[in-house]
C-alpha cells in the first residue's frame, strides 16, 4: 500500500526540477498537491523542519513512522515512487536501458542545467527577463515598489553565481555549442520515436523536459536557438507537460539492440562534456581541492568542486555494479566510443 497520498511539493514554475516532478506525477497518475512558493517560508509556516539544503522542489513524504519530512532531490524521490506505485513506471524494465536512463537523467540534472543557468543570467536580455519575471512567480500581486527592489536584488545575486555552474567568458562558447549539439541530437531522436528511450517516457525524459521548460519556455536566447534548430523538441516540450492520457504497454521501450543512432549522438554529448567534468570534479574531491580545472572540448573549464557531483559519479558506478555480467557487457557495447565508457573503467 503506497504511503504517499497525496504527495505535497513546494516549488515554482521557473524551477526545472519542479517541472520535472510535476510532469512525472501527472504522467504516473500519482495524486499530488503543489504549493507554489519558497520551501523555507512554506515549511516554517507548516512547522516542518527544513532540510539541510532546502531546494526546489521540496517534497513532503512520510518517514518510517509516518511523520511528514521535507525531502529534496528528484532522482531518489523518483526511485522511491517507483517502489511505492507499480503503475506507469518510468524506469525501463530492461536493466541495460535502465542504466542508460539513469546516465541521461543525471546528465540532464547536472549538465543541461548549466545551459539553463547560463542562458538565464549570462546575457543582458535574458537576465532582464528573468529579473522581471521571477519575483512575479513568487507573488503576482507584488506592489510595484517592492518589485523595483526585488528585481535588481535577484538579478545581481544570480549573475554573481554564474561561476557556480562554470559559466564565464571562456566557457560561454562551449556551453552554447554543447546546447546546440544537444538540441540537434534530440531533434533527430524525436524523428524516429516519441520519447528518448522508445514509445513511453522514462525518468530521463522528465529530467530533460524539466530543463527544456526553461530553455524553451522562459529564457529568450535559448528559446530562439531551440526554435531555429529543433522545432520537434519545442513541440515535445509542450507535450511532455501533461502525458496523463498516454496509453502505454510494458514493451514500449527500446531494447538494448535496437537503439536509434541518434541516441548514440546524445550519449556522445554526455561523453564529450559531462564525463570529463564528473571525473575532474571527483579527482579534485580526492585531493581536497576547492576548485577543479579541466580541458573540456578544447576549452579550459574551471569551477568550484562539488561533493554532490562526486556522489553522482558514485551513484552511476553503483547502478553499473549491480548489473549482471552480460548486462554490463551490453552497456559497455552501447557506450563504446561515446566517451562515457571511461566512467566505468
Ligand atoms: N538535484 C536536485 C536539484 C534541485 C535544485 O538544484 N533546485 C534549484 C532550483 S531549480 C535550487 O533550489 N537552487 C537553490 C538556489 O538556487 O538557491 C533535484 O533533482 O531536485
Amino acid at each position: 500500500m503506497p504511503d504517499v497520498k497525496p504527495l505535497v511539493l513546494i516549488g515554482v514554475p521557473p524551477s526545472p526540477y519542479t517541472r520535472k516532478m510535476t510532469a512525472l506525477l501527472r504522467y504516473r497518475h500519482i495524486d499530488y498537491r503543489i504549493i507554489w512558493g519558497d520551501p523555507g517560508s512554506v515549511l516554517t509556516e507548516m512547522g516542518i523542519p527544513l532540510p539541510k539544503v532546502p531546494l526546489l522542489p521540496t517534497c513532503l513524504m512520510p518517514d518510517t513512522s509516518g511523520v511528514l519530512q521535507a525531502v529534496c532531490d528528484s532522482t531518489p524521490i523518483i526511485r522511491r515512487l517507483e517502489a511505492e506505485f507499480s503503475h506507469r513506471q518510468v524506469i525501463p524494465a530492461n536493466p541495460v536501458m535502465a542504466f542508460i536512463d539513469y546516465l541521461l537523467e543525471d546528465f540532464a540534472d547536472e549538465w543541461c542545467t548549466k545551459y539553463m543557468f547560463h542562458y538565464r543570467w549570462a546575457l543582458d536580455e535574458d537576465a532582464d527577463n528573468a529579473g522581471t519575471l521571477l519575483p512575479f512567480f513568487h507573488k503576482t500581486d507584488m506592489p510595484v515598489d517592492t518589485h523595483k527592489q526585488f528585481k535588481p536584488w535577484i538579478t545581481n545575486k544570480q549573475v554573481r553565481r554564474l561561476h557556480v555552474v562554470g559559466s564565464n567568458d571562456v566557457t560561454a562558447p562551449l556551453i552554447d555549442a554543447s546546447y546546440r549539439r544537444f538540441l540537434v541530437a534530440l531533434e533527430s531522436l524525436l524523428e524516429t520515436q516519441p520519447f528518448i528511450l522508445g514509445r513511453r517516457p522514462s525518468a530521463c525524459d522528465f529530467a530533460i523536459y524539466g530543463q527544456l521548460t526553461q530553455l524553451v519556455g522562459f529564457d529568450p536566447s535559448s528559446r530562439k536557438i531551440a526554435h531555429a534548430l529543433a522545432p520537434r523538441v519545442v513541440a515535445w516540450t509542450g507535450l511532455m507537460e501533461d502525458q496523463c492520457g498516454l496509453e502505454t504497454a510494458g514493451n514500449d521501450w527500446n531494447t538494448s539492440d535496437e537503439i536509434p543512432a541518434s541516441l548514440t549522438s546524445l550519449l556522445n554529448e554526455v561523453g564529450r562534456v559531462y564525463v570529463p567534468a564528473l571525473l575532474a570534479n571527483a579527482a579534485a574531491l580526492n585531493r581536497g581541492d576547492k576548485i577543479w580545472e579541466a580541458d573540456i572540448d578544447g576549452s579550459l573549464w574551471s569551477q568550484q568542486t562539488f561533493g554532490y557531483q562526486g556522489k553522482c559519479l558514485e551513484w552511476i558506478k553503483g547502478e553499473f555494479k549491480v548489473l549482471s555480467q552480460s548486462d554490463q557487457e551490453s552497456v559497455n557495447k552501447l557506450l563504446a566510443g561515446t566517451g562515457c565508457e571511461v566512467l566505468l573503467s
